[in-house]
């Protein structure tokens, strides 16, 4: 049986992956001077395309960040004409303004390829029959793993997010063999399917899972594929660099393949931002090598892990990073979402009669990520009748659901009960255990 669905480019010479590399690194760095925020930031650097010569002069380039993005938006980071774009996604930033990606029918077109690739190699073939119960819209694994399971043949059931019975019921139907699940959400569907009439999960006949967008462990995947007699693939990627499929975990299950032809990627050490060596632990940053409606140069993702250049024994060239081993910023993954507790603070400080101080907690319920956050009342509201705080507690409440996408219990404490000294780190509590 065929292995690669693209067997040239998953397997060729690292000197052919890097002449590829080069070429199109130095495409992508003429096409970002076409957009406002590169034309100035290359400018300022002194780094022009022909000062691109070899893959290591990649370093002359400046780092971009998250913040950068925020401040470029919407339409700082556009490298085309607006005519071009043909669909956006975003992600949320640190503050209220979330960062956008803009697409071109042949971003598109390379990315559904990427996750068609990945797909294949865990072994999916157009006889399955590809659940996707992640959510659709602006998030990107909806749409992005949509197209490359379709690419592949597959019967795709865009069934997104939440609604238990009725994927427990769609399962069934339609015989699914392989899904797209975050991992919590696969660990409380293992216990929650009792309560539809499932006796065992391995009954559903799953053969294929499909798990991102939040760290989990080794121990996870294995309680996971043992539950419900499946195999697992780890998948990795950020809507900056398209979504899912940056990289993916193939057979050999040692470590998730980064697509080099589509993504240049390096390990640095997050302080001092030097270049590190393959097996040292650092943070992943990402430059897009086949984009064309916003290039992104020598992004910073903030995720740690380590990178292995040496072949796999799968027979695929691409480098190999390992499982994220943790952030490098206070980002939290809750349920699959991405907050910054910033943007916690960026709702709270809007609202009046709420005071200084604030406690972010992350706790587990069953399987499940549950936010909690304890509000100081502002003092000067806290006299005479109080019968306006449970308005108060849903109005946040509301206004947090709004702004995260993630429900959150709120708690009102009398002001001076969170203690006024404690650091901006010491906000959250996470009292999960992954
Ligand atoms: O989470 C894209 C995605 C969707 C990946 C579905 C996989 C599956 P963002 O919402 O921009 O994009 O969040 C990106 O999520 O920087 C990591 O911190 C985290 N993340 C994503 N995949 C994994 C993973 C999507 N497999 C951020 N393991 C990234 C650990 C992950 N963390």
């Amino acid at each position: 049986m065929n292995m690669y669905l693209n067997s040239e480019l998953e397997t060729l010479e690292r000197k052919d992956l890097e002449k590829i590399q080069l070429e199109r690194l130095q495409k992508t760095v003429l096409r970002a001077y076409e957009s406002e925020f590169y034309r100035a930031r290359l400018h300022r650097a002194n780094v022009h395309p022909e000062d691109i010569q070899s893959i290591e002069d990649i370093k002359k380039i400046p780092f971009t960040t998250k913040d950068d993005l925020r401040k470029a938006y919407p339409y700082g980071m556009l490298a085309v004409d607006k005519k071009q774009i043909i669909r956006i996604h975003a992600s949320s930033g640190t503050t209220g303004t979330p960062t956008v990606i803009f697409h071109t029918r042949h971003d598109l077109d390379a990315w559904t390829e990427l996750v068609a690739r990945s797909l294949y190699m865990a072994g999916m073939r157009d006889s399955d029959v590809f659940q996707n119960m992640m959510t659709y819209g602006l998030f990107t694994g909806g749409l992005g793993l949509h197209y490359g399971a379709e690419q592949l043949g597959m019967m795709v059931i865009p069934a997104s997010s939440g609604n238990t019975r009725r994927q427990v019921q769609l399962m069934q139907d339609f015989h699914t063999t392989a899904v797209h699940i975050t991992p919590s959400y696969a660990l409380h569907l293992g216990d929650d399917v009792e309560n539809y009439n499932v006796k065992d999960p391995r009954d559903l006949g799953l053969k294929f899972a499909v798990m991102g967008a939040e760290p989990y462990s080794e121990a996870v995947t294995r309680k996971i594929e043992e539950r419900f007699g499946l195999a697992a693939f780890n998948c990795y990627g950020l809507s900056e660099m398209n979504g899912p499929a940056v990289a993916f975990e193939c057979p050999a299950k040692n470590g998730l393949h980064v697509w080099e032809d589509n993504y240049f990627a390096e390990i640095i050490d997050p302080v001092s931002t030097e270049v590190l060596g393959d097996g040292q632990k650092g943070e992943l940053v990402l430059t897009t090598l086949n984009r064309e409606g916003m290039p992104i140069l020598r992004y910073r993702t903030k995720d740690l892990t380590t990178m292995s250049r040496e072949k796999c024994s799968c027979g695929r060239t691409h480098a190999r990073i390992e499982r994220i081993l943790g952030r490098a910023d206070d980002m939290m993954i809750i349920g699959g979402v991405n907050v910054f507790p910033s943007q916690i603070e960026h709702v709270l400080m809007e609202i009046p009669e709420v005071g200084s101080n604030y406690q972010i907690i992350l706790r587990k319920k069953g399987y499940l990520d549950k936010l909690h956050v304890n509000v100081e009342i502002n003092e000067k509201f806290f006299a005479g009748d109080i019968s306006w705080l449970h308005t108060l507690q849903k109005k946040i409440e509301k206004e947090l659901k709004s702004a995260l996408l993630v429900t959150a219990t709120v708690n009102l404490v009398e002001p001076g009960v969170i203690p006024p000294s404690m650091g901006k780190a010491q906000r959250v509590v996470d009292e999960r255990n992954l």
